[in-house]
């Protein structure tokens, strides 16, 4: 009984990533670690400019809402962290 609820509860929880994953993302969180701080302006140069890995989902890289993601969401996230802009989103 006790390891046929351990895997229900197994499954419950791969069920609640996969939810978590189609959840409403947060624009400017990049890393997708739940937070907006220069870890996202720096996933967002390093998929920019370096290679590197895609926002996700991908939407969230676009900080400023233009639907395309550029240097102009890594600068909206600049001035939203350190030069009290508009928060990402709006
Ligand atoms: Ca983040
Ligand atoms: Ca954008």
């Amino acid at each position: 009984m006790v390891l046929s609820s351990e895997r229900e509860l197994i499954q419950y929880s791969n069920d609640y990533d996969t939810a978590q994953v189609l959840t409403p993302f947060m624009a400017g969180d990049a890393n997708a670690d739940k937070e907006i701080t220069v870890s996202d302006v720096i996933y967002l140069i390093n998929y920019l400019f370096k290679g590197g890995s895609k926002p996700v989902p991908l939407e969230s890289g676009d900080v400023n809402c233009d639907t395309d993601i550029s240097v102009s969401d890594v600068v909206y996230l600049i001035n939203y962290l350190f030069k009290s802009g508009s928060s990402p989103g709006y």
